[in-house]
């Protein structure tokens, strides 16, 4: 496969690394096996402490160094990094749905969200704006500056295997800050082809070594990471028992955190709704990135009298889906990430059946020819209830759960009733359902659409959600400033020194 070469992951790699200079580590190797037709991908070398060790000093002196670049030369460079994705968008995009097992189009639209974070970084680097106040003393001048905070530690999850790494980069950059990314163990190569893409911008533009690191490996590193008080910013990806561990790490030294973690999105349908275009948000929703997105609709909130329409709309659809190797654009759906994935999705299956879910659309593994990796199942739906234990679970698979619903403080509350809190969406169109949606007493979640699905969230925005999704927000709006330290000034330009509250203090 011509990706793998041009991308450099074609071979034995090695997996830690300062930007151009690969070190040496003795750690156990890691296999990436395709989810797509089971083969052997490539390899690499897991980090081990004195590679660590190295990475960690490399990175603290590159910052010493790009904290003094101008921002908007830092910007420049991050520029040149989106003209480089845009040129290896084709094989970068081959790679994430090779390795990760998304669909093609999925797979480009990964490589695009990196291209839009570059651009919107770029802009960025000349709108890091602070304040200025009117200060309560004559003669004085107060304003704030936003300063390079150091090291960022990126752990990013399997799902997202390129994108959710250059939205931290790709600001942290800007902002002066080095990164070192630790992607997940099932999508390694990933993270060396992006080094590898990166490095030739870097190094034709003289950027210190150090600025881009990366390390591989499992629960170690992130624990490192987490533990390291070298490193004052962690953003992590991934499930929230994850997310708990690195946050209590993290929040045990003081550290910053920013955690992106599970989700379990619902779509509320009513009986205002188009529901033709409800559809297509609602299936896209469910089965697209085979139910592997932290923004995969999870529950479809649906108005008793649509409920039946609505159900026989989505078996109807759920029977054109193709499902199959995702590098054919014929099909819709690509296969789970790995056999662990698989037997949790049978899981929670036969959790559902056993608290009285009834599967409209059943599920089960697909075999065969081209199913031969055991990694394919079929999307399902069943109509359940929002107190069942496995609907209120983050099960990342393509399963839709179907609940009913009377009147619009009934399916806010359902909306709401979760742990999770990432994103949400209603489909009507009626304003004042729509307002109350959004309003203060309407969804709980990081991100509210109406007339759109959960997923396909814009770069433009801040990205993230509460409650156990873990409260964090990346990519657009102002999520730069946790990528910075803020710094209060206060000048005096007088021959006196008035003191604050009007404090008297004569000597
Ligand atoms: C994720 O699943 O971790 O909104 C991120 C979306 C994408 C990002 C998802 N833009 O679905």
């Amino acid at each position: 496969m011509e990706f793998l070469r041009t991308l450099g992951v074609d071979a034995q790699n090695i997996g830690s690394s300062t930007g151009s200079n690969w070190l040496e580590s003795t750690g156990p190797s890691i296999s990436s096996y395709s989810p797509v037709d089971g083969k052997l991908i490539g390899s690499v070398q897991t980090t081990d402490k004195a590679a660590y060790e190295a990475i960690l000093k490399q990175a603290g002196a590159a910052f010493l160094e790009w904290r003094q670049w101008p921002a908007p030369r830092r910007g420049e460079i991050v520029r040149q990094v989106g003209e480089a994705l845009r040129a290896q968008k084709e094989n970068l995009g081959k790679l994430v749905s090779y390795e990760m097992g998304k669909s093609l189009q999925e797979g480009y639209g990964e490589v695009q969200e990196m291209i839009d974070i570059c651009d919107f970084a770029v802009g960025l680097s000349r709108q890091l704006y602070g304040l200025t106040m009117h200060s309560e003393r004559p003669g004085h001048r107060m304003y704030e500056q936003w300063h390079p905070l150091g090291i960022v530690g990126i752990i990013s999850a399997f799902n997202f295997p390129v994108a959710v790494w250059s939205w931290n980069a790709a600001l942290a950059w800007v902002c002066g800050d080095v990164c070192i990314w630790k992607a997940s163990e099932k999508t390694p190569l990933c993270s060396i082809a992006c080094q590898n893409i990166i490095n030739e911008v870097f190094k034709k533009n003289n950027v210190p070594e150090g600025v881009s690191c990366i390390v591989n490996g499992g629960r170690d590193l992130g624990e490192w990471l987490s533990h390291d008080t070298r490193i004052p910013l962690i953003s992590a990806t991934g499930s929230t028992r994850m997310g708990k561990a690195v946050g209590a790490a993290v929040g045990a030294r003081l550290g910053k955190s920013i955690l992106e973690l599970g989700g379990n999105n619902a779509i509320i349908i009513t009986q205002d709704a188009d529901l033709d275009m409800s559809l297509i948000g609602a299936v896209f929703g469910a089965v697209g990135t085979a139910g592997q997105r932290c923004t995969t609709t999870r529950r479809l909130i649906i108005h008793e009298s649509v409920y039946e329409t609505f159900k026989n709309k989505l078996v109807n659809a759920y029977k054109q889906l193709r499902i199959g190797n995702p590098l054919d654009q014929q099909n819709h759906v690509g296969p789970l990430i790995d056999k662990d994935a698989v037997q949790q999705y049978l899981n929670s299956i036969e959790a559902c059946k056993k608290e009285g879910g009834n599967f409209v659309v059943e599920g089960g593994i697909l075999e065969g020819e081209g199913y031969e990796s055991g990694c394919y199942v079929k999307p399902c739906i069943a109509e359940a209830e929002n107190h069942y234990q496995i609907v209120q679970h983050e099960t990342f698979a393509p399963i839709l759960y179907l609940l009913k619903y009377k009147t619009i403080d009934e399916a806010i509350a359902l909306q709401n009733g979760v742990p999770q809190g990432l994103s949400s969406a209603i489909m009507t169109l009626n304003l004042r359902e729509a307002e109350q949606f959004l309003s203060a007493a309407g969804s709980d979640c990081g991100i509210a659409n109406v007339n759109i699905g959960t997923s396909g969230a814009e770069i433009g925005g801040a990205f993230g959600g509460e409650k156990e999704t873990g409260g964090g927000r990346e990519s657009g709006s102002d999520a730069w400033k946790a990528y910075m330290r803020r710094q209060t000034n206060t000048i005096n330009y007088t021959t006196k020194l008035p003191l604050a509250q009007g404090i008297k203090f004569d000597l």
